[in-house]
């Protein structure tokens, strides 16, 4: 049974965490009294005066950005890791334990025009990002044990300019979300003796039931064992283990499928589509065999531009919960592909 048609509560388990989340379909007619959130709104100048990150601005340092052209990039002026070894106190008892985290953060303006989010990009805008991604993820790596590349878009998420960037903290530990990553990809590959996530990308391109989109290089799929309403996972078909090692026609193959996803994504609620992305490569120093290359996008909306998916309640105290099922998002997402909605 796979649960696929199923319109009975469920669980599913997710291989690469060792979570599961509990799965509704029959609650998906519920009504909806709560908040609305102000839909995301796309900037319409290409240079705005007070933005900390445009071109030939002053940033909150009081250092100015340079004339710069595509991506550029800077380390992060209010950094949440530092550089500076000094080492955490020793413990003096097992309740409390702490220890140093040493890392770089840097800031990574996507483009030098303040109006133009990923989907608005050209293609070599983006190629040029992922170019710029791979350099930083290879730079880095060479001092650290883990690079997080993110994105943070639109207000609901957090994110604290509309002019588009994301983020890079490089880390001597490996984060824990990345590290149980690790470990099960690791535990997968001891017992199956193939890598997780290509047996993944394998399975969904033939099953296609939660394919949003497929490319030479690239499958994106809402996984089977999504928490996010509309959350997605990209992989890679070839056994790449970090951003740096891509060649250069699955990186360009990638900066096409990004530009068709997060199309997608704002075709869905008609707006500028607020999610939380990022890459997942193997960690330095550990053995990669079990590991494949991935991005997760994490987008919070559910019904429309305006309501959102609150991660509370039972998900906070017992396990994560959705009543829209991860093959109706791919079938709502495949649905909204095609041109952007800005410009049809
Ligand atoms: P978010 O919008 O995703 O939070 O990222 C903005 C980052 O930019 C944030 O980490 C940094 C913030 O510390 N920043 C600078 O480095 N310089 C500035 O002048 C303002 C913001
Ligand atoms: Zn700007």
């Amino acid at each position: 049974m796979t649960h696929v048609t199923t319109q009975t509560p469920h669980r599913r388990f997710n291989p690469l965490t060792g979570d599961w989340v509990l799965v509704s379909p029959h609650r998906m007619n519920r009504p909806w009294n709560g908040q609305a959130e102000s839909p995301e709104i796309f900037p319409t100048i290409s240079h705005a005066p007070e933005c900390y990150l445009c071109p030939g601005n002053m940033r909150a340092s009081g250092e100015q950005n340079p004339n710069y052209n595509g991506p550029y990039v800077f380390d992060n002026d209010f950094p949440a890791v530092l550089d500076d070894a000094s080492s955490a106190e020793a413990p003096d008892n097992p309740l409390f334990l702490s220890e140093s985290a040493r890392g770089r953060a840097r800031v990574i303006c996507y483009s030098h025009d303040h109006s133009k989010t990923l989907p608005l990009l050209t293609q070599k805008e983006v190629e040029a990002i992922v170019s710029t991604w791979a350099r930083e993820a290879r730079d880095l790596q060479d001092h650290y044990a883990h690079v997080q590349i993110f994105e943070n878009r639109g207000l609901m998420m957090g994110c604290s300019n509309p002019h588009p960037h994301g983020q890079i903290w490089a880390t001597e530990f490996i984060p824990t979300r990345v590290k149980r990553e690790h470990d099960c990809q690791a535990d997968w590959y001891r017992n199956h003796g193939s890598v997780l996530l290509m047996s993944l990308a394998q399975e969904e391109s033939v099953r296609s039931v939660r394919t949003v989109v497929e490319s030479e290089y690239w499958i994106c799929l809402v996984p089977y064992w999504a928490e996010w309403p509309f959350e997605t996972l990209l992989l890679p078909k070839l056994n790449v283990k970090r951003l740096q090692d891509l060649p250069d026609s699955a990186a360009s193959d990638l900066a096409s499928i990004l530009r068709e996803l997060t199309t997608i994504y704002d075709n869905l609620f008609a707006c500028s589509f607020p999610y939380s992305m990022g890459w997942h490569g193997a960690p330095s120093g550990v053995d990669d065999s079990g590991w494949l290359l991935h991005a997760h996008f994490y987008p919070p909306l559910l019904r429309s531009s305006s309501v959102r998916k609150f991660m509370v309640g039972f998900e906070m105290l017992a396990e994560a919960q959705r009543d829209l099922t991860p093959e109706m998002a791919a079938e709502r997402l495949r649905s909204a592909r095609g041109v952007h909605y800005s410009m049809s």
